[in-house]
């Protein structure tokens, strides 16, 4: 072999006071390579960088374009065992093509026919779903069922038997954000398949969950409950409590006592109401309303998030990135890129006059870790 079938791979850049290259040194690489070993020296640059730089770029992804999609599908694409979910994720440009909106969250668009089932599994990842349109499914989580309407979030612990079914005549779409990148790269997801279908005592569609009638009262625990489980109790969080709780804020401000984290930038946190930390173990979710006419300072943090505009519209800034975003559009905040978003009219506006977002983030890991770090860049 020559040294021009096997380059020797010097930085000079970013390794200063490197010796000249000479066979001996070159000798050198190429027993490093056939021991397969790696110098530091070589690669410091790109391993350990002065702040994170995200392999993921910031990417905007049209709800439109996601739904007329989702629809194709479903006419062309059954739903069942097998593939389990008529789910399409998010694939981030900086990914290599991989079904990953950043390196540790999954998003993804799913659609379910008037009538059909997704069968009944389990697995280790983290889940929730988010209803930015429509309704008419259930989600069925360890044999409860529970209704999914617009503005409703639904977080569904690892583990727990789930499936789901749509009870009405209309198809229905929403989204799903798992930690499946995360399990994946780190090499430590189970999966089990359940019951084919889903029994006829389940195919039932309450108006609320037993989740929500034992866990949906605030500031009120149940006594019966005496096992703390991996993730939170309470299995929706439905539109009226968190928009009532976001105009709660902004009434506060506007009579003088703050209530909001910056002017005109009401926001939630969705909480475990069993132990009052993040809703699941290794996502964190919240809710923001920015008035009209406010803008958010731009904030940096460790650790990716997805957002989605369920309302109003405004210009979203990420990175060097800026788009123009409304109704149903996602988009990637990567690790320590500076975001800000702008509560503007839009053209074809009929909403409320502010900008609501969903968002989700890999938060909770990475707190656990104390590798959490923030600026505010203004
Ligand atoms: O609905 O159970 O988007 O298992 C990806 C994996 C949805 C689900 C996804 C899943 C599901
Ligand atoms: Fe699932």
């Amino acid at each position: 072999m020559t040294s021009t079938d096997n380059p020797v791979r010097l930085h000079p850049a970013v390794a200063p006071n490197q010796p000249d290259v000479t066979p001996a040194l070159e000798a050198l690489y190429r027993g490093f390579e056939s021991e397969l070993l790696v110098p530091l020296w070589t690669e410091i640059g790109d391993l350990m960088p002065a702040h994170p730089r995200s392999r993921a770029v910031p990417h905007l992804w049209k709800w439109s374009n996601l739904v007329r999609l989702a629809e194709q599908a479903g006419d062309l694409v059954p739903v069942g065992r097998g593939g389990e979910r008529r789910a399409i994720a998010l694939a981030n440009p900086g990914l290599g093509g991989r079904p990953f909106a950043t390196p540790t969250l999954w998003a993804a668009i799913q659609y379910l026919m008037p009538g059909e089932d997704a069968p009944e599994h389990r697995h280790t990842q983290h889940a929730f779903r988010f209803v930015v349109e429509g309704s008419g499914v259930w989600t069925v989580v360890g044999g409860d069922a529970i209704p999914m309407n617009r503005g409703d979030f639904l977080p569904q612990a690892g583990w727990n038997w789930h499936a789901h079914h749509n009870a009405t005549d209309k198809p229905m779409a929403w989204i799903d954000g798992l930690d499946i990148p995360f399990q994946y790269q780190s090499e430590v997801q189970f999966f089990e398949f359940g019951r084919d279908s889903i029994s006829d005592p389940e195919r039932i569609t309450p108006e609320r969950s037993r989740s929500e009638r034992l866990w949906g009262h605030a500031g009120l625990r149940p006594l019966s409950a005496t096992t703390l489980t991996p993730g939170s109790p309470l299995l929706s969080y439905k539109w009226e409590f968190t928009d009532r709780a976001l105009n709660d804020q902004l009434a506060i401000e506007a009579e003088g006592f703050g209530g909001t984290v910056e002017p005109g930038h009401a926001a939630v946190r969705y909480t475990n109401p069993h132990t009052g930390g993040d809703v699941l173990p290794t996502m964190r979710t919240e809710f923001h309303r920015v008035v009209r006419g406010a803008e958010t300072a731009p904030v940096k943090q460790t650790g990716s998030c997805v957002y989605q505009v369920f309302d109003g519209s405004g210009t979203a800034t990420v990175g060097d990135r800026s788009w123009t975003v409304s109704r149903g559009d996602l988009f990637v905040v990567p690790s320590w890129q500076p975001f800000s978003v702008k509560s503007q009219a839009g053209t074809t506006d009929s909403d409320s006059g502010a900008l609501d977002l969903f968002c989700f983030s890999d938060a909770p890991i990475f707190e656990a870790l104390q590798l959490d770090h923030m600026e505010v860049t203004r």
